[in-house]
């Protein structure tokens, strides 16, 4: 079946293959792709997009030396394959396993980490001036040089973030060795939203991909930026103003649009880009047009669905969801967002490329108006938040706990300062599991509860979840309500909008010795791992502001205090515990249990709850030898 895959052990192995036996390498890589991520789940639409542009960049490109830069990396599974990993591959986002997503440490073939968007370009400029820099630096001292190439792979949903159109700004004046290649689908998770997406269109209906036999000439055709420049120059002189395209003004030699997928365009239009940028012309930007899911019926059909799929028969493809016994926090979101927009007409609601994964979809269709998928655009969205604020709207912004890291500043410049009403609805909270560090929510409790103004919920269950977004929504202040990825406790979840008390916490189990503050969902570990001890419980409910009172009554009562929570212990909520007791002038023992000042990689979450010893029995485990320290 996979006679040629088989033999292809890197990428050296590839660049010896004819056309003919490259074109049959891509169908078995494809079919390898499809029976590999049905076993595992994982990313499939965009891998089988982006078949042919590996094949084509592994038998072009000199790599690892020429460095290849995947943006997101979620596409890199042929990659993966085809450079010594194809038999690792059903070990893919498991404990041990590969990476989804391209990492330096588990290859010299991947030149950069990834798995959060837009980064491609700016990385790969910085690696092309590198090799600048030491190129200049072998020839003054009189050796030969062999430059290497850096080339960006982006696609259309990446490059609508404003770091991309950055990176781009500063290529446009860099002479170096940098390859830009768009990888241009139609589609993010999502169908592509916004101008940018409207404009490639008009690029792809100008002109339809140059055929095969007509590429590799038109390409040597094209001129240097400068001299192109001061090709239009002369033509604007004389009157004659010939419409340039967005990449061209930045300065980069754009080429395309070809077809992604044809072996035949691809492979000699890289040959001569790459003879371009070797002979000095500067930075090139090739924009090649692909199908997600090409090549497998059911995904090109239904993308969206084939984005990340867990594990299905290839045959008969996913299965119909049948709904899911306990009901997970991001579809409890999402009917409080439909309920709450039902009563309020000031809601809006705002998701940074996000429809699917935040639970957003119902609410798009039911309030056309009010949705605003903003693109990956996360500093945008909170700002664009500030601004709907200002004018009287209650906008909530849904947004995964990691892709906010994106928009620190805007959310502290644009809505804390200011103080405006935004709601944070901040999905993916503490550990993810299969997608890794970079997803990861680690830190928002952290770098959230040191912004004035900004109050921070933690829920420990859906119906909470419902009450506390209900809570932070009637604030006239930024409120950020964070749950993990999943379901819950299983309670049940009532369909009124109540609010709960804000800042307030409750006392859930009576006992003695040892008082647990938990914050968020580890409440329900936390009240199994009491019995144990028989020590008190706390639902702490909010990390800010900390119910206070609460705390220093329990302080009062108990011979030791233990907080618990699914984020990081450095600067969380049991540093915010510790700092409330000190300035109490309490002196109490106090533990701190929570997430380790370490990278935690991919696997599945409640194994590495487990690891962290923040499932039930970890947490009875750390309370028993602080009750053995206690009776010392
Ligand atoms: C900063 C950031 N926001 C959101 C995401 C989630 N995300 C992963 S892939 C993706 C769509 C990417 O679309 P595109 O670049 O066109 O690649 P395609 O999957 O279409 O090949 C999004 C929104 C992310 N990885 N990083």
């Amino acid at each position: 079946m996979s006679d040629l895959l088989n033999t292809i052990n890197a990428p050296e192995d590839l660049r010896k293959l004819d056309r003919a036996e490259l074109k049959h390498l891509s169908a078995e890589l494809r079919e390898f792709v499809i029976q590999s991520v049905s076993k595992t789940g994982g990313h499939l639409s965009s891998n089988l997009g982006t078949v042919e542009l590996t094949v084509a960049l592994h038998k072009v490109f000199n790599t690892p030396k020429d460095r290849i830069v995947w943006d997101v990396g979620h596409q890199t599974y042929p990659h993966k394959i085809l450079t010594g990993r194809r038999d690792r591959m059903g070990s893919l986002r498991q404990l041990g396993g590969l990476s989804g997503f391209p990492q330096r440490a588990e290859s010299e073939y991947d030149a950069f980490g990834t798995a959060h968007s837009s980064t491609s370009i700016s990385a790969a400029l910085g690696m092309a001036v590198a090799a600048k820099i030491q190129a200049q630096s072998l020839v003054a001292k009189g050796l030969p040089t062999d430059e290497p190439f850096s080339i960006a792979v982006i696609g259309d949903g990446a490059m609508s973030a404003g770091q991309a159109f950055e990176a781009l700004n500063n290529a446009g004046v860099e002479m170096c060795r940098l390859i830009v290649i768009l990888n241009d689908n139609d589609m993010s998770i999502s169908p592509a939203v916004g101008a940018l997406n409207r404009y490639l269109a008009q690029l792809m209906s100008g002109k339809f991909y140059a055929s095969a036999k007509h590429v590799g000439k038109a390409v040597l055709q094209v001129a240097p930026p400068l001299f192109a420049a001061a090709k239009r120059f002369e033509k604007q002189m004389k009157g004659m103003v010939v419409p340039a395209n967005l990449f061209e003004n930045f300065g980069l030699n754009y080429i395309g649009p070809i077809d992604g997928h044809d072996l035949d365009s691809l492979i000699p239009t890289l040959e001569n880009i790459k003879q371009l940028a070797a002979d000095g012309a500067g930075p090139q930007f090739l924009h090649v047009v692909t199908k997600k899911g090409q090549g497998y019926k059911l995904a090109e059909v239904d993308p969206v669905a084939y984005h990340g799929p867990g594990k299905f028969d290839p045959a008969e493809g996913l299965k119909k969801a049948v709904s899911p016994a306990k009901p997970t926090f991001t579809s409890v979101f999402g009917q409080w967002l439909c309920d709450m927009a039902a009563k309020d007409e000031r809601l809006v609601g705002i998701t940074p490329a996000m429809r699917e994964g935040s639970g957003l979809v119902e609410f798009e269709r039911q309030f056309p108006d009010r949705y605003f998928d903003v693109g990956i655009a996360e500093q945008h969205a909170v700002t664009f938040a500030a601004g709907l604020a200002c004018e009287g709207l209650k906008p909530v912004v849904a947004i995964y706990s990691t892709f906010l890291q994106r928009a620190y500043d805007q959310l502290i410049h644009d809505v804390a300062i200011q103080n405006l009403p935004v709601v944070l609805a901040l999905d993916r909270a503490g550990i993810v599991g299969a997608d890794g560090a970079t997803h990861c929510g680690a830190y928002d409790i952290a770098f959230l509860r040191c912004i004035p103004n900004v109050s921070v919920a933690c829920p420990a269950d859906e119906a909470e979840c419902r009450a506390l977004l209900s809570t932070a929504f009637e604030q006239s202040h930024p409120v950020a309500v964070r749950y993990p990825r999943g379901s819950g406790a299983g309670v049940a979840i009532p369909t009124h909008l109540e609010a709960l008390p804000f800042g307030k916490g409750e006392v859930r189990r009576a006992g003695k010795k040892i008082a647990i503050m938990s914050f968020g969902t580890l409440l329900y570990p936390a009240l199994e791992a009491a019995n144990s001890v028989d020590a008190t419980v706390v639902n702490m409910r909010w990390a800010k502001p900390l119910d206070e009172a609460l705390l220093l009554e329990m302080a009062a009562t108990h011979d030791a205090i233990v907080t618990v929570e699914d984020g990081t212990m450095s600067g969380g909520a049991g540093s915010a515990v510790a700092q409330a007791l000190a300035k109490a002038n309490v002196l109490k023992p106090l533990w701190i249990l929570g997430l380790q000042d370490v990278f935690i990689e991919h696997g599945d979450p409640a194994t590495l709850m487990a690891m962290q010893g923040l499932d039930a029995k970890g947490i009875s485990e750390s309370l028993q030898s602080f009750t053995k320290l206690l009776n010392r």
